[in-house]
């Protein structure tokens, strides 16, 4: 989309209202935005326009000028919203990008300014943190814990008795938040095991997403040190990006199969914590 502003007045606003029930930032840790200016700012200054985000509880929560940018080239802006809280960027309601005339140094006689602008996204997002158990089904059973945690609340503490084939624990988004990994490049998740899986072996669980495409991923985790968090990574570059753009299950499961890993152990139990992506 291309904006023109001309330089007169005060503010020259271009921004997007999403209607109710707006958009949730509370998961992100980044917001990303792709700016392609058309006539360069002198490389001192900052852009002459500014980046706005304002949230129905936390109001304007962020209000900085764009960085400077090269003319004629495609450049990546990119906020850290850690440093907001979460509560006030549940429900953001207004994105906008607007000129203010009095950045007369940045503007340096310009009569207008224009830029390109594309491809607004959000990085970084947490996937699933373990919050709402509810969430997740399977043959696997569930318990919160308070104390052994590594994000928000609580963990899982999921139960698998070894017995029939696979021992489920999966969450499936539903069609309405099946969750864009396109722009990650790893998926990350702390896991601690209750018992130890003798050397040798992987662990007997596998981690397995699916997206509209199918199965993406299906891997055993590497062995683990019981009682100890380990954070686990799963690099997904090299899956196409248009095969992680709509994922709608991520499942831990136990393949009773496993016989050397599993080991005698007639169940087996790991806390799990911190699903997200980067
Ligand atoms: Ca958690």
């Amino acid at each position: 989309m291309k904006a023109s502003y001309s330089v007169s007045g005060t503010y020259k606003n271009y921004y997007w209202n999403p209607p109710s029930p707006y958009i949730d930032f509370s998961s992100a840790t980044k917001f990303m935005v792709d700016i392609y200016p058309l006539t360069q700012t002198p490389s001192q200054y900052n852009e002459p326009i500014m980046l706005k985000l304002s949230d129905q509880a936390g109001g304007a929560i962020y209000e900085v000028p764009v960085r400077n940018l090269n003319a004629g080239l495609w450049n990546t802006v990119t906020v850290d919203l850690t440093g907001i809280p979460a509560a006030n960027r549940m429900e953001i309601k207004q994105i906008n990008l607007y000129l203010w005339t009095g950045f007369s140094n940045e503007i340096n006689g310009r009569t207008a300014v224009e830029y390109y602008f594309d491809h607004i996204r959000l990085g970084g997002s947490k996937i699933n943190g373990f919050e709402k158990l509810s969430q997740w089904s399977g043959e696997a059973v569930r318990a919160a814990n308070t104390s052994i945690k590594t994000e928000g609340a609580q963990s899982c503490l999921t139960t698998y008795t070894i017995s029939g084939t696979w021992v489920n624990h999966y969450w499936n988004t539903g069609n309405t938040q099946k969750i864009d990994l396109s722009e990650a490049s790893r998926i990350k998740f702390d896991i601690r095991p209750t018992s130890q899986t003798p050397a040798g072996n992987n662990e007997p669980l596998v981690f397995k997403v699916a997206d509209d495409t199918g199965v993406i991923y299906e891997q055993q985790i590497t062995r683990l040190t019981a009682n100890q968090w380990t954070t686990v990574t799963i690099d997904i570059s090299g899956i196409a990006k248009a095969n992680r753009k709509s994922v709608k299950q991520f499942n831990f499961y136990v393949y009773t199969a496993f016989t050397s890993a599993i080991n005698g152990r007639t169940s087996i139990q790991y806390y799990m914590d911190n699903l997200c992506a980067n």
